[in-house]
């Protein structure tokens, strides 16, 4: 990404072409010497506004660099490992051979200090996607960055695109996130000194000193630089360890193409929350002149901050400024649908999946079990499996599946593909999950703490081997 946010002119053009009604062109194939994308990975100090934070990043950089791709074509980077511990990158909403899937002591080792390691993987969906580090709580640093895949046959109409990456930041500022695990571990459920608003929260529970849109705090905020009545394309992506985000554009409407990588049927709302680890395309056609692009850190009264200008000489709104929008209209599960083409065929069988949590406040179960004893679902290659995800805790728990897109389901009608799906407290939702990557796939909440704190299962393919068996996290 360059700083301005565009992607690249290449997405530019072949979305300038769609939005005049010409075929779309296809993108050109990658190149034969397909570019490798060196990701070192290393402790380093970065800018968030005033501040300086000693944190550990890809490239010194908060996000990664940009990873762009066209589908069907093959990814290659190669991780070098300067940090102090072992580390892995995860391709987070691939459908990925699980070799390459990061995903340490379930498809492959970490890397030690010291040694690399080449990611090399089709990305078979357009989309939507990033990448991070699956190893402790190194996904609340800075080791994360966007992962775009190109349609060659971008139906979407739209003239440029911005790609919006949200996180919530303690790292440098406030300790370290293994600090902050800690601090969480040995407190009470009562300790508003830690938590953001105690389980009342339910969204995340720590205080963070920032919340920011591509490594950058309100008081410097990012601009994306437009043009009055440029169809633009979004693509957010929320990164952060602990916070939903609420979000919303001043002064417009947005209309809602994607989640998680695919399409869906258009949806027009104000706002939409987006849950850790899922992603949202929208577009919108912008006005004249600077607005916020506010993302509301959900029940921790705090917020992340854009600027969108259009207009050179426009008056930029503060960082507090009030966006009506985010009480408008939500966008809910409800609303999406996925394109015929991508629905999945009926269940032939349903199992339940309960999200719980113990009397300490500080461990998180799926059907009762923890990491080092995990849940472990089993499927047949080529079934389609139902998953009843109940929450009987008082969090939200943005639940993630390796390997896999689902379709979510409701009572009388199929609702959007995801491979990240936010489940309220004291709410079900069903998930249609189509066996077709074998492997030992990972299941768990994308709340990096819960994560932590025991919330990750398995989903593994035909019957439990002592092999999958004695694997641990
Ligand atoms: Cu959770």
């Amino acid at each position: 990404m360059d700083d301005t946010g565009n992607v690249s002119r290449r997405l530019f053009v072949t979305g300038l072409l769609a939005s005049l009604g010409s075929a779309p062109a296809p993108v050109s194939a990658a190149p034969a010497h397909a570019h490798t994308h060196v990701l070192r990975a290393r402790p380093t100090t970065i800018t968030l506004g005033k501040r300086k934070a000693a944190t550990w990043a890809y490239e010194d950089k908060v996000p990664g660099p940009l990873i762009q791709a066209t589908a069907g074509t093959t990814v290659r980077a190669r991780l070098v490992n300067g940090l102090p511990a072992d580390t892995t990158i995860h391709w987070h909403g691939i459908r990925i051979d699980p070799r390459m899937d990061g995903a340490p002591g379930y498809t492959q080792a970490p890397t030690r200090q010291g040694g690399t390691f080449d990611y090399v993987f089709t990305v078979p969906d357009p989309g939507t996607y990033f990448y991070h580090s699956h190893v402790g709580m190194q996904n609340d640093r800075g080791l994360y960055g966007a992962l775009i895949v190109a349609d060659p046959r971008e139906p979407l109409g739209y003239d440029e695109e911005f790609t919006v990456v949200l996180d919530d930041w303690l790292d440098g500022l406030a300790g370290t996130p293994d600090d902050a695990l800690r601090r969480l571990n040995a407190s009470t459920t009562h300790d508003d000194s830690i938590r953001s608003t105690a389980l009342g929260g339910v969204a995340g529970e720590l205080r963070h000193p920032l919340y920011l849109v591509n490594g950058r705090p309100p008081e410097t905020p990012m601009t994306f630089r437009s043009r009055p009545g440029k169809r633009v394309r979004f693509r957010v992506i929320n990164a952060a360890a602990d916070t939903a985000f609420r979000v919303a554009l001043g002064g417009h409407r947005m209309t809602v193409t994607h989640t998680d990588g695919f399409p869906c049927r258009p949806v027009t709302v104000d706002t939409f929350i987006i849950g850790m680890g899922e992603r949202y395309d929208f577009v919108v056609t912008l006005d004249a002149g600077a607005f916020p692009l506010v993302a509301a850190a959900e029940g921790k009264a705090a917020r992340a901050f854009a600027l969108v200008r259009t207009a050179r000489r426009a008056v930029a709104p503060p960082s507090d400024a009030k966006v009506t929008q985010l009480d408008g209209r939500m966008l809910t599960y409800q609303d999406l649908d996925a394109r015929p083409a991508d629905h999945l065929p009926r269940p032939a069988k349903t199992t339940t999946v309960t999200l719980g949590m113990r009397p300490s406040g500080n461990e998180w179960t799926l059907n009762g079990r923890m990491t080092g004893d995990p849940m472990r679902l089993r499927v047949d290659r080529g079934e389609t499996v139902r998953i009843v995800l109940d929450n009987q805790s008082p969090m939200w728990h943005p639940m993630h599946l390796h390997g896999h897109t689902f379709q979510l389901r409701f009572a009388n009608r199929r609702g959007p593909r995801k491979d990240t799906v936010n489940i309220k407290p004291r709410e079900r939702l069903n998930i249609d999950v189509l066996a077709d990557n074998p492997g030992e796939w990972m299941f768990h909440c994308h709340n990096l703490y819960h994560q932590e704190q025991g919330m990750m299962g398995t989903l593994g393919y035909g019957p439990a081997t002592r092999r999958a068996a004695t694997m641990r996290h």
